[in-house]
């Protein structure tokens, strides 16, 4: 691959337990994301993440480090991530690593060092605190419960805002930081490319006080957040060839502006979720609301133009392995035909969008969520404290199960899909989490076999990327923004608009006058459209010279 701007990436993420499994144990491995590079490359994707891979307890499947230098022996070892870096390279893919430095395991060294005595030259790596009255402040965890824990050995409480085992870093500390850097380093002499860096916007914590809320207010975008993520890139990435994107949790544009602002120094681009709150209720992820179509469209456009004004960079996504999957979100699964038109409208959608673009393993051939029937086949403890949590506020089972149905995040996390064999070709012994159930129509092989499939789709829209500038440069234009049906923005870019069109509804869309009369160049278009109308989820863009 020449050398081309980072800007006209697509990424592809991975999530390794899940992907290929080379061993026969039911998880995913190293290995197994070599045996299936060439598809990515057929793909024609440029950037693939891979959560982490580290050494591991797996409380929360891997961003719970115990140790940044070592590779978690479930995923292989330093050789294969060696050879990966390398036969990646060799066909012109580059690799970026999840770096989680907000919190390690307690099974870190630097935790088991600083829980045995206050004197410890660990203990202020990390958040402990005496308190007479309980917890210290009333923060919740993101994974339920109070967020700090109670430490007998020297009688006092440390701060998790995720999981138990999961200890919040003392960023504040100068060691933690330079200790932080070290490990980043380490990764770049390895050869890495880039990086996503975890929840990097709650690094900075402020006064520990009682909250109205969650304590949110207190560490979100906190008070030296920019200072320390500047000092990262000056002593890390910063001047060097690499990608890097900020998870960035509750956070706003002004900050997100802040962040990838190319003269500050910071990152090169950031991920926000506001747009993946439209089926919450009131602020509420665990219950079973209806996406907002409005909403969606409100936001999504109030980021793009609001970033793309200030000189920021979006990353620009549906799906992660901590979201639902979109075709079966904000899309609908419930027959084939139906899938494959809501899932390529939606990967339309999002990929003429402003930013990067992200692929999350399986989006691209349109997996769905895997409808679940039973809590025994959740895995992941934020669902599984969830469910406690729902059961004991009176919920039916069977309520609680619609709720983790729909929002769940295991269900990115089944199997990725490959072929019709068993388990879906993912592995040869018991999977770790069942694959969902339509494998057998649903996988790799029938999508590349299928020149109409989703698959298609969205090698077309990689392709479009690399070869028309409008898309990753052009400005940002919505339209009919209070159209209850249609999602429709433009581009404008030296003399050139390409327009947006997409009916996000499962019923048939009639075009306003403007839309019907314009004329050009079709770009892509997916399902039927008539001069007059769209049919469900139909979707497409045209491209119109304007001088
Ligand atoms: O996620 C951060 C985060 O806050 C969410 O996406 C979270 O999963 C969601 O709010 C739960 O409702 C990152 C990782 O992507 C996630 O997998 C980790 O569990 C989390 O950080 C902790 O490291």
């Amino acid at each position: 691959m020449t050398q081309q701007d980072w800007r006209k990436s697509v990424v592809y993420q991975i999530y390794p337990k899940s992907f290929n499994d080379t061993t026969g144990n039911g998880e995913g491995d190293i290995r197994g994301i070599i045996n299936k590079l060439d598809y990515l490359n057929f793909l024609g994707v440029d950037y693939l993440w891979l959560t982490p891979i580290y050494d591991s307890p797996m409380n929360d499947n891997g961003y719970d480090i115990r140790d940044y230098y070592q590779i978690n022996a479930q995923f292989g070892n330093e050789s294969d991530l060696r050879e990966l870096v390398d036969e990646a390279h060799a066909r012109g893919l580059k690799i970026m690593l999840d770096i989680v430095i907000n919190h390690t395991s307690t099974e870190h060294a630097w935790f088991e060092a600083a829980r045995q005595s206050k004197e410890s030259p660990y203990r202020d790596y990390y958040f402990f605190k005496s308190s007479e009255q309980g917890s210290p402040t009333n923060w919740e965890s993101k994974f339920g419960g109070n967020a700090w824990q109670y430490d007998a050995q020297t009688a006092e409480y440390y701060l998790h805002l995720f999981d138990v085992t999961q200890a919040d870093l003392n960023w504040d500390n100068p060691k933690v930081r330079e200790a932080l850097y070290k490990v980043i380093n380490h990764w770049i002499d390895f050869g890495v490319d880039g990086f996503r860096f975890d929840v990097i916007n709650l690094i900075s914590k402020g006064d520990f006080v009682d909250s109205e809320d969650i304590g949110k207010e207190f560490y979100t975008d906190g008070p030296r957040v920019h200072e320390y993520i500047h000092e990262m890139n000056r002593a890390t990435f910063g001047g060097k060839d690499l990608m890097t994107v900020g998870e960035m949790s509750s956070t706003t544009i002004d900050h997100c502006i802040n962040y990838t602002k190319p003269e500050r120094h910071e990152l090169n681009s950031v991920f926000n979720f506001h747009h993946l709150k439209v089926d919450y209720k009131d602020g509420e992820k665990w219950t079973n609301e209806k996406f907002d179509l409005q909403q969606l469209k409100t936001i999504l456009m109030e980021w793009q133009t609001g970033i793309y004004k200030g000189g920021g960079w979006n990353a620009i996504f549906w799906c992660n392995h901590d979201q639902p999957r979109v075709v079966s979100r904000f899309g609908k699964d419930i027959d084939e035909e139906t899938r494959q038109q809501s899932a390529k409208t939606l990967a339309i959608v999002l990929h003429l969008l402003q930013g990067t673009p992200y692929i999350y393993q399986g989006e691209e051939i349109g997996m769905t969520d895997p409808h679940f029937t039973s809590i025994n086949q959740y895995r992941d403890v934020e669902s599984l404290n969830a469910y406690q949590t729902l059961k004991s506020k009176g919920y039916s089972e069977a309520e609680v199960l619609a709720i983790l149905g729909q929002k769940s995040r295991d269900n990115s996390r089944t199997p990725m899909q490959w072929s019709a064999d068993k388990h879906a070709g993912f592995t040869t012994g018991t999977p770790w989490i069942d694959v969902a159930s339509n494998y057998e129509t649903i996988n790799v092989e029938a999508a590349m076999a299928d020149p109409d499939s989703i698959l298609y789709t969205y090698k077309h829209l990689i392709e479009l990327r690399h070869t028309h500038d409008i898309i990753t440069y052009g400005n940002i234009v919505p339209r009919y923004m209070e159209h209850p049906q249609l999602f429709v923005y433009e581009r404008h870019y030296k003399g050139e608009i390409w327009t947006v069109v997409a009916n996000m509804t499962d019923t048939v869309a009639y075009l306003p006058e403007d839309l019907a009369a314009l004329s050009g160049d079709t770009i892509i278009q997916n399902g039927s459209v008539t001069e007059e109308y769209l049919e469900p989820y139909a979707s497409y863009v045209i491209s119109v010279e304007v001088n």
